[in-house]
């Protein structure tokens, strides 16, 4: 009969630790050494954590873990733990699709962070919308996610989608003044095709005549092709100063190596997703004199991201923060920072979803980057960009300054 009763006590609390589990507690000790159940939170990240960008995504996720960890010391949520969830996307808008549904369906998940590519967000937004789940991109910058397609008559498309980096409407004009700053008036153009190239390409291309400057010839690229012999004979017939190209490195460093080799000896310019060491790495030592914009200032020139970069290398991650790191910890921050207003009186993160949303709008503080803060369309406030260029073997800033949109 004893021995009965202590299997019954044994299955009851088995149960009850079950029960706390599913719907989102954990009965351990909470952060800052307070015993008792935390509730949980999950921050997902999308990103591509394998492939070509696996270098960006890497800094994108170790960030967000970086602010979640240092949420969690601090006990910035009271009576809740934060947990990362990391999602692989490939590159690919499948594969982030997936990963975005994947989150949706499970309740502890509140917000992400993500993705890099704004062609893989185009499939992610409509999951993460219908699941009332808020996404803040460190990285997108295509002008569409937030503005929609006809950016003349601009569109909120997706109340729950923010970014922290600013957008191509800013980073083409940024790219075409700063060449015909430097007397460059007939550049050719090459885009990949993907969301991202083609309106990089497209805001660049209208800046740049409108400033007097001439496109003298325009092509296109397949994302996965490896010659581009035929595409570099046809743009070194036009005879530009210069190429400017919309795509990210893993085709931008083949791209300029193969062009100087055919005797296409002019600077290549691209956006933000060709400011990596990677381009450098691919195109050779002729990468010497290429530029690339990118989204705000050096971050290791930033006095408001010395202290990231300090955690950063404090917590030992394996790879670099990279050109998104800062922006992926203020966008978690900013993820963070909304949940101090919806989880403060919230049962459980799957109802707080749509208060998280609602809260982001108002979100304002001094991040990393500069300050955060959101506009009607969800884009960053902040409009700093800076043109970098290849000087043995490095990228090196040259000029940092406000872009118009
Ligand atoms: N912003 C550059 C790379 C990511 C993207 O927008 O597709």
């Amino acid at each position: 009969m004893r021995k009965h009763k202590v299997v019954i006590a044994g299955v009851t609390l088995l149960a009850a630790s079950l029960a706390m589990s599913a719907c989102g507690t954990r009965a351990e000790q909470a952060p800052g050494g307070e015993a008792g159940a935390a509730k949980v939170a999950k921050i997902g990240v999308i990103a591509p954590l394998s492939g070509d960008l696996s270098a960006l995504g890497a800094g994108i996720k170790n960030s967000v873990d970086l602010a979640i960890k240092q949420a969690n010391e601090k006990q910035t949520i009271p009576g809740w733990t934060l947990e990362i969830d990391a999602q692989d996307d490939q590159a690919t808008p499948d594969v982030g699709k997936n990963a975005a549904t994947k989150l949706a369906g499970d309740d502890e998940v509140i917000g992400v962070v993500g993705t890099l590519n704004s062609s893989v967000s185009q499939s992610v937004q409509p999951v993460l919308s219908g699941a009332q789940i808020v996404q803040v991109s460190p990285a997108n910058t295509n002008p569409t996610l937030t503005k929609g397609a006809d950016l003349n008559n601009p569109e909120r498309p997706y109340p729950g989608y923010f970014r922290t980096c600013t957008t191509d409407s800013v980073q083409g004009p940024f790219a075409a003044k700063y060449l015909l700053d430097e007397g460059i008036k007939k550049v050719a153009t090459i885009h990949d095709k993907k969301a991202y190239g083609q309106g990089l390409v497209a805001a660049f291309s209208e800046a740049f005549k409108s400033g007097g400057g001439e496109i003298v010839s325009a092509e296109t690229i397949n994302p996965e092709d490896k010659d581009f012999s035929a595409v570099v004979s046809k743009t070194k017939g036009a005879n530009p100063e210069a190429v400017y190209y919309g795509g990210e490195y893993p085709q931008a460093g083949p791209l300029s190596q193969q062009a100087k080799s055919a005797g296409l000896n002019v600077p290549l310019m691209g956006g933000d997703g060709i400011f990596d060491p990677a381009f450098i790495e691919l195109g050779g030592k002729t990468s010497d004199g290429d530029l690339a914009t990118s989204v705000g200032a050096p971050t290791e020139d930033l006095p408001t991201a010395k202290q990231f970069v300090a955690d950063y290398e404090a917590a030992g991650y394996g790879e670099p923060y990279a050109a998104y790191g800062a922006y992926s910890y203020d966008a978690a921050n900013a993820i963070i920072n909304a949940l101090k207003t919806s989880l403060a009186s919230a049962s459980d993160a799957k109802s707080a979803r749509q208060a998280t949303i609602d809260a982001m709008s108002k979100v304002s503080f001094d991040g990393a980057t500069g300050p955060v803060a959101f506009d009607e369309f969800g884009d960053t406030t902040t409009k700093t960009l800076t043109v970098y260029k290849v000087e043995g073997g490095k990228w090196g800033a040259v000029k940092t300054g406000e872009g118009e949109a």
